[in-house]
């Protein structure tokens, strides 16, 4: 029992027994109440993991802290701010709070352009770490690039469970975190435990502090998460260790009980009696009143706190109940940015960012210019007239890119704005993401289109991260990747799949297929509020025709806009990529009067141009590269066939590859894309119908 002269004078003692107490009464109102009463749905109780959380998170006092965590992690939030009647009416599914009613409501957030803020939480565990070690390193470019003091001193901290330190996010931050150095804290809280599974699967003799000691750059610390004395030197020590900001992040892992199941549904039938008697000795609020009655307060005043925290918990509970029901009406608002409404956080509009003017007018230059040096030179624009512009990836720093599409841009810029990254593309998407939640504006390059399949998590949940967050959180970013067939083909380097983003939600989807397109289109990419891919074809990179006169350094164009390449009455040819050039050719081959339009951008995609041609030519051909089950030629064939049915002389005909991947072979690889010579017969097929 210390003195109170012993206390650790750093933690404010009565706010951390408060909120601890707070956090345990409404553990215990969703499981005795609101869970058997079926009014919350998923309830994960945070008992165990309490006290040493609302520690970590009463020492987040910077500006520019941000905090990435899970589904376990209420109590950091309390700790942070959130409102006792926003943590009691999210897991209800009730309007307002973090998601209004979009989410479950132990996936939370906090926006904050001052002081700590709480990154969108997801349900995947182990994606709430890469974002973390962005925003790290945007901390760093703050305070280094920009020379913002404001940020000087401040960090990313990560929560994870054990179970969680087995994730392929939680490898590639710590690659990150500590090759850079960064000032970043993970935070593993220990139970034991992954639902079920022990941490015996997890990592070798369960103790990823002790697997980590020979880590460099990382200042490991290892401790016991219910003495709160002893969470208090370390999380201090912790914490200092991160802003100081110079050696590197410190992972901090601390041993807690889990003293409910893994959610409420769970029973803990794989736990024995004596394992969870134990687990119950280890509760670290019994010792919290002990570290602190006494020495801090007198039993009266600890019963006094208990019972101002059930009161204010009660009251909140009345709040909760009484918030209606999310408007039915406003459930497909907030996919995407919408005009005068930007997200509390992320991306450069929500920062009060404003840009150079741009033009739709085309300012030719006299020669031209292929799409590989259009990209490069619209980068270089972009970089030089923003500086939150920043653009990474593997190889994209001193080699310029294996494309070359950055070449020479680190001589330029700097390698704070230029640089290679680990070969992570979970980490390239995750920093980016976080990178953009802090206001920057990151162009990272996936080194190939296929090479995206390890980071579909990351872009997956920053898709849908406005919609989950009702709009308090965005992350645009520009995912520049090349893909589709070249010289050869083959399974790897020669996939297009760009249907994959048309489907996922949140996704602005590029595809030019000329320099012009590719300049107006990136300069939009770079500008916009919401997240992009931007398809760079390999084939179209040098192939002559779809070289252009540059455009011009304001030329931008608007998403959704096709481009009719050329005029016609009798068959409607849609296309968008390398086929653009085959259709043009094919028309020209085939004699026809077709009218080719090239969508350039699939998500938005422009059905008024394509409905308006249908209706003129009352032949609809789509010709694409991606596979065509389910490519997106069946959503604009579904499209027409619904909306123009009345128009339609002849079936919608699609063509693309196959189901199979690319070939490498040439003759094989040709044999299966749709050639110059098929279009036209199929053309004149249409034609004739
Ligand atoms: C990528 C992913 N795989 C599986 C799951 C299902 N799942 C949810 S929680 C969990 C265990 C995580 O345990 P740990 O990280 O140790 O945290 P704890 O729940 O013990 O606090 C699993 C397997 C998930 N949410 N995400």
């Amino acid at each position: 029992m210390p003195k109170q002269s012993e206390l650790d004078t750093r933690f404010d003692w009565k706010k951390i027994a408060y909120l601890t107490l707070v956090s345990r009464a409404i553990d215990a109102l969703e499981e005795t109440k609101l869970l058997p009463e079926k009014k919350v749905i998923y309830q994960f109780s945070a008992r165990g993991h309490d006290v040493a959380q609302i520690m970590l998170g009463s020492l987040l006092d910077h500006d520019h802290d941000a905090a990435g965590a899970y589904y376990r992690s209420r109590p950091l939030l309390l700790s942070l701010g959130l409102s006792l009647e926003d943590a009691i009416a999210s897991p209800m599914g009730k309007s307002g709070g973090f998601s209004d009613g979009r989410d479950i409501g132990v996936v939370c957030n906090l926006p904050r352009k001052k002081g700590a803020a709480v990154l969108p939480m997801s349900g995947d565990v182990g994606s709430q770490y890469t974002p973390i070690a962005g925003w790290a390193q945007s901390v760093t470019y703050h305070r280094d690039v920009l020379k913002d003091d404001s940020y000087k001193g401040s960090i990313g901290v990560v929560l994870g469970g054990d179970a969680s330190a087995a994730t392929n996010g939680f490898w590639s931050a710590l690659t990150i975190a500590t090759t850079l150095k960064l000032p970043m804290l993970f935070y593993i809280e220990d139970n034991g435990f992954g639902i079920s599974v022990t941490s015996e699967k997890q990592t070798p003799g369960c103790n990823i502090a002790a697997n980590l000691a020979s880590f460099k750059n990382l200042l490991i610390l290892d401790g016991d998460g219910t003495k709160p004395a002893e969470a208090a030197k370390l999380l201090g020590q912790a914490i200092d260790h991160a802003r100081a900001g110079k050696d590197g992040p410190v992972l901090l892992r601390l041993t807690v009980p889990r003293l409910s199941g893994h959610s409420g549904q769970d029973t803990q039938a794989y736990k024995s009696k004596e394992l969870i008697e134990s687990e119950r000795a280890r509760d670290p609020l019994p010792r919290l009143k002990q570290y602190l009655v006494p020495a801090q307060f007198s039993e009266q005043q600890w019963a006094e706190l208990e019972q101002k925290a059930s009161a204010d918990v009660a009251r909140a509970l009345e709040g909760a109940l009484a918030r209606p029901d999310p408007e039915l009406s406003t459930a497909l608002k907030h996919t995407f940015a919408e005009a005068g409404e930007p997200a509390q956080m992320g991306g450069l509009v929500a920062n009060g960012h404003t840009f150079p003017k741009s033009s739709e007018e085309v300012q030719s230059e006299p020669t031209r210019t292929n799409m590989l040096t259009a990209i490069r030179r619209t980068l270089e624009v972009e970089l030089k007239t923003n500086p939150k512009v920043i653009v990474f990836g593997e190889d994209v720093g001193p080699k310029g890119g294996v494309h070359a599409a950055t070449l020479g841009l680190q001589d330029m810029f700097g390698a704070e704005r230029v640089f290679d990254t680990s070969l992570s593309e979970e980490g390239i998407i995750g920093r980016a993401v976080g990178m953009a939640i802090s206001g920057l504006m990151p162009v990272a390059e996936i080194q190939f289109r296929k090479y995206a399949d390890p980071a579909q998590e990351q872009l997956n949940n920053c898709g849908t991260m406005r919609w989950r967050t009702a709009n308090r959180f965005a992350a645009p970013i520009v995912v520049r990747m090349p893909g589709g067939f070249a010289k050869c083909g083959d399974p790897w380097h020669s996939v297009s799949g760009e249907v994959l983003w048309a489907h996922a939600v949140g996704w602005q989807v590029c595809y030019p297929s000329n320099a012009e397109d590719a300049v107006g289109l990136l300069r939009a990419a770079m500008r916009s509020s919401n997240p992009t891919i931007f398809f760079e074809h390999r084939h179209m990179l040098d192939t002559p025709w779809a070289r252009r006169p540059y455009p011009g350094d304001t030329y931008l164009l608007p998403m959704g806009k096709a481009k009719i390449v050329r005029p016609g009455s009798a068959v409607t040819v849609v296309s968008w990529g390398a086929f653009v050039e085959r259709c043009e050719l094919a028309v020209q081959q085939s004699g026809i009067d077709a009218e080719l339009i090239d969508l350039r951008t699939i998500s938005p995609w422009d059905r008024e141009a394509v409905l308006a041609s249908v209706k003129k030519t009352r032949r609809c051909l789509i010709v694409h590269e991606d596979t065509i089950t389910a490519g997106f030629g069946s959503e604009i064939a579904a499209t027409v066939a619904k909306e123009s049915f009345f128009n339609l002389d002849a079936p919608i005909e699609r063509m693309a590859v196959p189901d199979i991947p690319i070939p490498y072979n040439m003759p094989l690889m040709e044999s299966i894309l749709p050639s110059v010579e098929g279009i036209a017969a199929k053309i004149a097929e249409l034609s004739e119908f």
